[in-house]
């Protein structure tokens, strides 16, 4: 309890009604200079926050190992008692970001005693001291604040995924595109920007390097009353369900071997995971971890469901690597959203692969038991995606409990996997939407007349960096990307200039219209989750091997699945199809934090004209104060050895 108190007292939520979202704009300078003086901005929380969480808690679950950092249950639970309207409102929220061990906040590393989310002891990368962090709830239309204290050994910036930033490209959190970083050791940011014209499901989590697998993600969820999913309507409970994998080891360890020439763990291709965890938790093998090694695996976690309702999952793909696959024995799922979208597909789906990035709304029907029961959740590493002959399952226990979250000392355990599951070692690397259709609730046609038409070709290969130093990573147009840290690409933009083709492949749309992407995928055993930020965009066609253009390729704009992130398979193209009405200088790459950490990200520049115009805030403009343009990053943590 006192930890509960703690992390309240932190992550307090101002809310305060205003007739117009509006943002401050009274402290803007020109982006043309880079000059401004560094941010004085106080990131602790004014004397009239309240000290109400986030989100009440219905189904508490039950604690998990004290060994553990701060998990609070509310971030998986969406009370029923949030407000639902079109007037806005400014939802402030602090973070303050902390390496984590032993429950305790700290800011070294090497400490003898560390979280263990899957039992193996490592220093984690925390929100306000919880992972997966807080959750952020807003209404479209409100302007969310968040303000940011980095307290971390190493430079960081925050994304926030599936967020269009519409006009606010600057607050999209991708160091050396978006910002510079924010400094470690106490540096201060405040994020701000307005949601307008999206609701459903995303999420964030670092942008910085790879430390997102470090722990730094949670969810987002934007509710509107234009929404066609409804609660009381459509489905009784809403919860998050966070999935993803593990590694033993810190991101920039992995990162520096895979550079290597010896690689990680002798290799120099993307490793195979330690662990999935389901919400937080994983059970990794202690009696195969190392000797002496700090380990104990925790109980799997329960999650209770009220039974005889509709429970929407809406699971969110937190990793840095592993597809998953879920299923939840006895229930079969019916997936009503896609990333933000809304969506009508099968009811009658027994395993949902989810890749790094994606969301997926599962409906389950809880009449398959009595209250007390049990149902294993399974989250499987879809194997032939990491081109790894490793069988990797958590499992995590879904039991049923009465309208008042009580359930008796025993209930019946249900073990009987569904007989259809396809075999991890083998099943296609697809994305969800080969095997089930989804079509749009919200009906929308893809424009069907195009301005530009842009090709990406995405490859591994043999590279060579800024240093010299030849490594193994993936190129985008044969360019594998090079992070000019300090000197955003968004401030090139602004300043005239066209993305150096040296670090980074980048194409432009000129004018607002319709845009074509045509993403050909090279490798051939390799599927990539692709992430487009600043516009989701219609899946128009995709297929086998690689195109150069759309001349005999069959074009569906008729109402086709629109998302953020997908899922590219080996050996094949998709045509991305766009709206090109959200200026920005917008990244385009691999959602596995391994291969973008070796290159795989490209640029989408749209409307270069309107960003000239852009007005970044002053606190903006002190990020890049004094810090050296030339500079190649991300930078290396100071780390303080035992
Ligand atoms: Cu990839």
């Amino acid at each position: 309890m006192r930890h509960f108190l703690f992390v309240t007292s932190v992550l307090a939520v101002v809310v305060s009604a205003r007739s117009v979202p509006t943002r401050n704009t009274t402290a803007t300078a020109h982006s043309s200079s880079l000059s401004a003086s560094p941010s004085t901005s106080s990131a602790g929380p004014p004397q009239s926050a309240t000290s109400s969480p986030a989100v009440q808690t219905v189904y508490p679950q039950p604690p998990l190992p004290n060994r553990w950092a701060f998990n609070d249950p509310s971030i998986y639970t969406l009370s029923g008692d949030f407000e639902i309207t079109d007037i806005p409102r400014t939802r402030e929220y602090y973070f303050s970001l902390d390496a984590v061990a032993n429950g305790k906040i700290v800011a070294i590393r090497y400490l003898p005693d560390l979280v263990a989310p899957d039992g193996y002891a490592r220093q984690m990368f925390t929100v306000n001291g919880q992972f997966p962090g807080p959750l952020i709830q807003a209404n479209e239309g409100d302007r969310v604040v968040i303000h940011m204290v980095n307290n971390l050994e190493i430079d960081q910036t925050i994304h926030w995924h599936g967020i269009t930033q519409n006009g606010s490209q600057w607050m999209d959190g991708i160091g050396g595109i978006s910002q510079c970083p924010i400094p470690a050791n106490g540096g201060t940011f405040t994020y701000d920007f307005t949601i307008s014209n999206q609701y459903g499901s995303y999420w964030y989590h670092s942008h910085y390097a790879a430390t997102l697998a470090d722990g730094l993600v949670g969810g987002i969820v934007v509710h509107s009353p234009s929404d066609p999913l409804k609660r009381g309507v459509d489905f009784d409970e809403d919860r998050i369900l966070y999935v993803q994998d593990l590694l033993h080891d810190q991101s920039d360890v992995i990162v520096a071997a895979l550079k290597s020439p010896q690689g990680y763990r002798g290799a120099p291709a993307a490793p195979e995971p330690d662990a999935i965890l389901i919400n937080g938790v994983g059970a990794t093998n202690c009696t195969a971890a190392p000797a002496g090694s700090n380990c104990t695996t925790p109980a799997p976690p329960e999650i209770l469901v009220p039974a005889g309702k509709r429970i929407r999952f809406r699971v969110l793909n937190t990793g840095a690597h592993a597809m998953l696959r879920l299923s939840l024995d006895k229930h079969p799922f019916e997936i009503i959203e896609a990333d933000d979208t809304p969506v009508y597909g099968s009811s009658d789906v027994h395993e949902a692969p989810v890749g790094p990035g994606q969301r997926y709304s599962l409906l389950v029907t809880t009449d398959k038991g009595e209250v007390g029961d049990t149902f294993p959740l399974r989250v499987t590493a879809a194997s032939a995606c990491l081109v790894s002959a490793f069988r990797q399952t958590m499992v995590a226990h879904v039991r049923y409990v009465d309208d008042n979250g009580n359930y008796p000392e025993y209930g019946t355990p249900h073990d009987q996997p569904w007989h259809d599951l396809d075999d991890p070692l083998t099943a296609a690397c697809d994305d969800l939407t080969a095997k089930y259709p989804l079509a749009p609730r919200v009906a929308e046609n893809a424009p069907t007349e195009v301005l530009d038409t842009h090709v990406f070709n995405s490859q591994f290969g043999q590279f060579v960096g800024v240093d010299g130093v030849a490594f193994q990573g993936f190129g985008f147009n044969s360019i594998a990307y090079q992070n000019q840290i300090n000197y955003p690409l968004l401030a090139q933009v602004e300043n005239g200039l066209s993305p150096n083709p040296s670090l980074i492949a980048s194409v432009t749309y000129q004018n607002s219209g319709g845009g074509d992407i045509i993403f050909n995928n090279l490798d051939p055993n390799l599927p990539h989750p692709i992430h487009l930020h600043g516009r989701s965009f219609y899946i128009v066609a995709r297929g086998q091997g690689n195109i150069t253009d759309l001349h005999g390729v069959e074009i569906d704009t008729n109402n086709p699945l629109r998302r953020d992130t997908t899922q590219i398979s080996a050996a094949s193209y998709m045509v991305l199809r766009l709206v090109t009405d959200t200026p920005g200088v917008w990244p385009i790459h691999c959602h596995i934090a391994w291969h973008l950490s070796v290159g795989k990200l490209g640029a989408v520049v749209i409307q270069p004209d309107a960003v000239y115009d852009f007005e970044q805030p002053a606190e903006w403009l002190g990020l890049c104060a004094g810090t050296d343009p030339q500079a190649f990053g991300p930078d290396k943590r100071n780390i303080i050895s035992a």
